[in-house]
């Protein structure tokens, strides 16, 4: 795969990835809705707004292979996630039909399933349970991949992202820390490799207390490098600095569980 496009290039995982992948993929396309403010002579850049179909097949055209990561990355109103994340989602996935993409990682959220409790391990195969608007918006997306997979061919990686960082900055973050060269390995995979056809692995470092079961990602060769565990002290000091959050700190999905939260919990919190 020569040609890949990043959308999303300007936010922070995107901003990280273009340093990464740029040695790799030296014919790397961005684009976002602005262009990167640091934006180098070497890098091609296409202005994309996801809601104007238009747009994001001008952007996807000629490339083999996209990562997604444009839209919305935290909960919103619903307006936002409709237009950014469902919409942008399906736009990006019918403009590379239409264009030939042979691939696309689409970059969906641990949100997808945050209304897991902490004490469970999940595999990629349980009933999504999202924690947000935002969070259905992903659990969408991987079914949108699942779609355009079997019935168009596109060959689709779903990465259920933890949380990015150079270091995980609390408890639940030494769960679900990715560092950004674990990701571009697992983005790699996506990419490249021959057996994929659609598949969803977790986007997490190596985490001993994890509650995600990653075989899937293991079985196609991934081999991470970050250890939650070397940063504990840091991340439990800066826990402490946090208020108790009695459903958020029950739920894989932390803060965005407890966000508007206005149930009993019922059936989930002994699930
Ligand atoms: C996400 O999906 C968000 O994009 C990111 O901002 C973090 O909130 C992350 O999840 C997380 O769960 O820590």
């Amino acid at each position: 795969m020569a040609r890949i496009l990043l959308t999303g290039a300007a936010g922070d995982i995107g901003t990280r990835l273009r340093k990464i992948l740029k040695p790799v993929y030296p014919q790397l396309r961005l684009s976002d809705i602005k262009e990167p403010a640091d934006l180098s002579a070497d890098e091609e850049f296409v202005p994309a707004e996801l809601v104007r179909i238009e747009d994001v097949e001008r952007a996807v055209d000629g490339v083999e292979g996209v990562i997604h990561l444009g839209g919305y990355s935290v909960e919103g109103p619903w307006e936002t996630i409709l237009q950014s994340n469902i919409i942008g989602c399906y736009n990006l996935f019918e403009a590379a039909r239409r264009k030939g993409v042979k691939r696309i990682v689409f970059a969906s959220s641990n949100h997808a399933v945050g209304f897991y409790p902490r004490h469970h391990q999940i595999g990629v195969n349980v009933a999504v349970r999202p924690d947000s608007r935002y969070g259905v918006s992903k659990a969408f997306g991987e079914a949108l991949g699942a779609l355009y997979a079997n019935k168009h061919g596109l060959r689709v990686l779903c990465i259920r992202i933890g949380n990015v960082g150079d270091i995980p900055i609390d408890k639940r973050r030494l769960a679900i820390w990715l560092k950004p060269e674990d990701l571009a390995q697992l983005i790699h995979i996506g990419l490249q490799h021959p057996d994929l056809r659609f598949e969803i692995f977790y986007g997490s470092s190596w985490n001993e207390r994890g509650w995600w079961d990653n075989h899937r990602a293991y079985d196609y060769g991934y081999r991470p490098t970050g250890r939650a565990e070397d940063y504990r002290e840091h991340a439990m000091a800066e826990q402490a600095k946090l208020k108790p959050d009695p459903v958020g700190d029950f739920f894989q999905g932390g803060s965005f569980c407890s966000l508007e939260f206005t149930g009993d919990g019922g059936l989930v919190w002994k699930t």
